[in-house]
């Protein structure tokens, strides 16, 4: 079987190339648009970038997801990248049960049945972007001052390659300088250790950092004495965790892989499957191949809704046959699902008067709390207050309810779309409502399943990144690694650019990722980054965050997943987590892109020894050999016991889910029922929903080109997409420039200039477009109070025919 399958690939890889040599390399000539805040008149803002000598055009998409676009585009990165022949040598050993490295890209889970292409376009993008040839050396540094990159788009930043060596900033020269590791470590450990109290220094995870690192680096911080841990969760899936936990005693989901395979029917809410969880579409195709019916809820319709070719079904991919991956599309307003839940959960429940099997009354009774008090509220809430909400007619909410009453195991699975609002924690305990109803937990085929981002952000959480940690975490932690671990709780994200305006942070490390740009409102998180004493950011490329750096900076280039860590003790391999609690390891194969490089537990391991020097935590034995880590961790960790071995099983282990073994570590012991007040989120006379969300060219901060393949966008990307009616309101036509204007909840504003409206299927008063550049509409303060996460699926926004200002140009 595995020869077969080998075979394949490299016929398919010859087949790339061969497509590749009629596809000319993308020209250059990009050009960085600068967006201005209005109320701050800042100049600093996003830095998007649009092929200046091509025109944008915008051809709605009618082809299947995946399938030989995929393939085209997969070739004209390889050879961008110049990884024709690394690249797909690497890339069969991703995803692969025996050893090999985890897809630095999304959290999807690995295939179970020892699929040995368990891989997908944008997986390959980003291992591509990763392996690069391109190094960006001190040499780089010398020729040019961090004033002139700033004005290089983020893009063209990130392309020049991969770090080599430590690089410190020097003010007198503007200028990033080498300088050795012991020095870089000495510069953060005095830092750190001449701070008025630790809790003014705050310490970032971005998702992609392996579990071992990700222990290592609570540690520093929890020794140190802060819970300052913000991670790119307090953006992302802040909601979900929050929600999972208040009503299941657990922050995860509870289905795995097995469940996609066995559910009746699958609702996938908020989530852009086909670009941002490719892996998915195998899923969908394989359930609806089995008659299992797929319910997408989104205002846009995606390409994982429609169809797809999945790129691994080769009889399929070499006659153009398409699956289908969706039976019913349904399309509410932004911030609608709420409503839209609540309302199936009605229709289920008025059902259920005349037919006793429509709710699972047992479990009902015999598992959950606060089941009278949602049913009353469902009877009170009207039809017509649920259509007003959710955008959708009652026929609708009830033909999506029947698909649900009528599968006997339901899986209702969400991501950005869900989360990144005001009432996203509402939003998700209301999805918990509904599975509840039919006792869709605890059984095989059922249950809650979120769609996690970064490949590790999972792993992050568990392994201790936490702003609010748990007193029994702490208390195990203090036991075992002989700590006494600050019980007040740390700052998150939102929470630690606010304090670097106040002066209260001073020191920012950036454990990976792109905070500058990730983060909300991009002039005021610059500003605050400024202001700090040191920032030091581990990283693999050039971002925007290492040219908006506080007085004393540090870029420290670490090893990437995909390349070989090599320490005293040997190769070693690190562990993470996927979307469903599998952890497994990872082993880079690739020679380091320098030999400077030093690995994550190292670059910890390193600044903890600077700024504790008298620690009694075995850094350096640790850094040694990354089974001792595992040693400790599983003696801290829930769920950890024997660690080293179950790792290194073929497909590695499942964390163990008390409440999908109906064990609910709540207060009341059952499943909590919530009873949420419907929220309003009707879009006053004259505005607009506003949500921010990934092209399919993209990874987070990292542009991959300004193409939206599926949403049939070639060459731009300071684009709002628009209802075509809301557009003749105005007065606008196709790539008509515009103003988009944000009205915070403080009442502020905040201004885009001449981004081109894109007529689109999207419900009336509903707008999308991209991030990080529209980060500059949302203003700090705009964070829901349910989460504190910031609202990036809703703000609300006035568009407006442009005045021709050029602010941004
Ligand atoms: N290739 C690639 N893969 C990625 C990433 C990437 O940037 N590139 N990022 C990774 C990360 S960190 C994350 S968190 C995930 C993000 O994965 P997604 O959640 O897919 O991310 P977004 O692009 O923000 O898309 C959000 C989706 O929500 C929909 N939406 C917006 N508002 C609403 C709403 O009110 N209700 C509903 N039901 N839907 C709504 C949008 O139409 C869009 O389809 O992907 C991960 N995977
Ligand atoms: N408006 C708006 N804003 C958003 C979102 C949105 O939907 N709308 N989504 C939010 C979400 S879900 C997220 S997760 C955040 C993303 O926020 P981040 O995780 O902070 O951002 P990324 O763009 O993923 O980070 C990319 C950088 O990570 C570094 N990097 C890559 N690989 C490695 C590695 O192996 N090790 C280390 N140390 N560094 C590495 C590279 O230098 C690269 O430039 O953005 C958030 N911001
Ligand atoms: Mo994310």
């Amino acid at each position: 079987m595995r020869h077969i399958e080998r075979v394949a690939v490299g016929w398919r890889t010859r087949l790339c190339v061969f497509l590749d040599i009629r596809t000319a390399p993308p020209s250059g000539g990009r050009r960085a648009v600068i967006g201005s805040c209005g109320e701050r008149g800042a100049t600093a803002g996003v830095w998007a970038m649009n092929d200046k000598d091509k025109a944008p055009e915008f051809t709605p998409y009618h082809h299947p997801a995946a399938g030989w676009g995929a393939a085209r585009s997969v070739t004209e990165f390889l050879v961008r990248e110049g990884e024709l022949l690394d690249g797909p040598r690497a890339i069969v050993r991703m995803n692969h049960e025996n050893g090999g490295f985890d897809c630095p890209g999304c959290a999807w889970p690995d295939d179970t049945k020892g699929l040995h292409l368990d891989i997908c376009e944008n997986g390959i993008k980003h291992v591509t972007w990763e392996m690069t040839r391109k190094r960006v050396g001190p040499e780089f540094f010398t020729a040019h001052t961090v004033r002139e990159l700033s004005r290089w788009s983020d893009a063209d930043l990130e392309s020049q390659g991969r770090l080599t060596e430590p690089l410190r900033y020097d003010a007198d020269s503007d200028r990033y300088v080498p300088i050795s590791w012991p020095d870089a470590f000495a510069l953060v450990g005095h830092a750190l250790r001449t701070l008025d109290h630790p809790g003014q220094a705050a310490f970032y995870t971005s998702g992609r950092l392996g579990n071992e690192a990700t222990f290592l680096y609570q540690l520093m911080a929890r020794e140190l004495g802060t819970n300052n841990l913000p991670d790119c969760s307090n953006m992302c899936h802040e909601a979900s965790g929050r929600a999972l936990q208040a009503a299941l005693g657990t922050g995860k989901g509870t289905v795995d892989l097995k469940d996609w395979e066995l559910t009746d029917a699958l609702f996938i809410l908020g989530v852009n499957a086909a670009s941002n969880a490719p892996r998915m579409l195998t899923s969908l195709a394989e359930a609806y191949r089995r008659g299992a019916q797929i319910v997408h809820i989104n205002p846009l319709i995606e390409a994982a809704a429609t169809r797809t070719i999945i790129p691994h079904d080769f009889a399929k991919m070499a006659t153009f046959r398409a699956t289908r991956t969706g039976t019913m599309n349904l399309q509410p307003r932004i911030g609608g699902d709420l409503a839209l839940i609540r309302g199936m959960a009605k229709a289920v429940l008025e059902q259920a008067r005349t037919d006793p099997k429509a709710l699972d009354t047992e479990f009902v009774e015999r598992h959950t709390s606060g089941f009278a008090e949602y049913r009353a509220l469902c009877e009170t809430t009207s039809w017509e207050e649920l259509e007003r909400q959710s955008g959708l007619g009652q026929a609708e909410m009830r033909a999506a309810a029947q698909v649900y009453r009528e599968a006997d195991r339901s899986i209702i699975s969400w991501c950005l779309g869900v989360t990144q609002h005001e009432h996203g924690v509402d939003t998700v305990r209301e999805i918990v409502n509904l599975l509840l109803l039919r006792g869709n937990l605890g059984r095989e085929g059922a249950g809650p399943s979120p769609v996690r981002g970064h490949s590790n952000v999972q792993g992050n959480r568990t392994c201790g990144i936490d702003h609010r940690p748990s007193d029994a975490f702490l208390d195990r932690l203090g036991e075992v690694c002989g700590i006494t671990p600050p019980r007040a709780h740390g700052l998150d994200t939102v929470g630690t650019i606010e304090a670097m305006h106040r002066g209260e942070v001073t020191v920012f490390v950036g454990m990976g990722g792109n905070f500058a740009l990730a983060a909300p409102d991009t002039p005021y998180t610059a500003a605050g980054l400024r202001k700090c004493e040191l920032t030091v950011q581990v990283s693999t490329k050039l971002n925007r965050s290492h040219l908006v750096h506080g007085r004393q900076a540090l870029i420290l280039p670490c090893l990437g997943r995909t390349e070989k860590d090599n320490q005293a003790g040997g190769v070693q391999a690190t562990s993470v987590e996927d979307s469903m609690s599998m952890v497994h390891l990872s082993v880079g194969m690739k020679r380091p892109a320098s030999p400077h490089l030093l690995s994550e537990p190292a670059i910890i391991a390193g600044m903890a020894r600077a700024a504790l020097p008298h620690s009694a935590t075995p850094w350096e034995d640790y850094v040694e050999d990354y089974d001792r880590i595992r040693d400790t961790m599983a003696q801290v960790l829930d769920g950890f016991e024997d660690f080293n071995r179950r790792v290194r099983l073929p497909l590695g282990f499942r964390i163990r889910q008390p409440a999908r073994e109906l064990v609910f570590r709540t207060p009341s012991g059952r499943a909590e029922f919530s009873a949420a007040r419907l929220p309003d989120v009707v879009p006053a006379e004259g505005t607009l929903a506003l949500g921010t969300m990934r092209s399919h060219d993209q990874w987070n901060t990292t542009i991959y080109s300004d193409n939206d393949r599926y949403r049939g966008i070639k060459n731009l990307r300071t684009l709002i997409f628009m209802n075509a009616d809301d557009m003749r309101e105005r007065g606008l036509g196709e790539f008509d420039e515009v103003d988009i204007t944000s009205i915070a909840k403080d009442g502020s504003t905040r201004c885009l200039r001449r981004y081109k409206v894109v007529p689109y299927d999207i419900p009336r008063g509903c707008a999308a477009g991209y991030m990080p550049e529209m980060n500059v509409l949302c203003a700090i303060g705009d964070y829901s109070t349910q989460s504190d996460q910031p609202i990036m699926k809703h703000l609300k926004i006035t568009v407006q025919a442009s005045t021709g200002d050029s602010a941004n140009s």
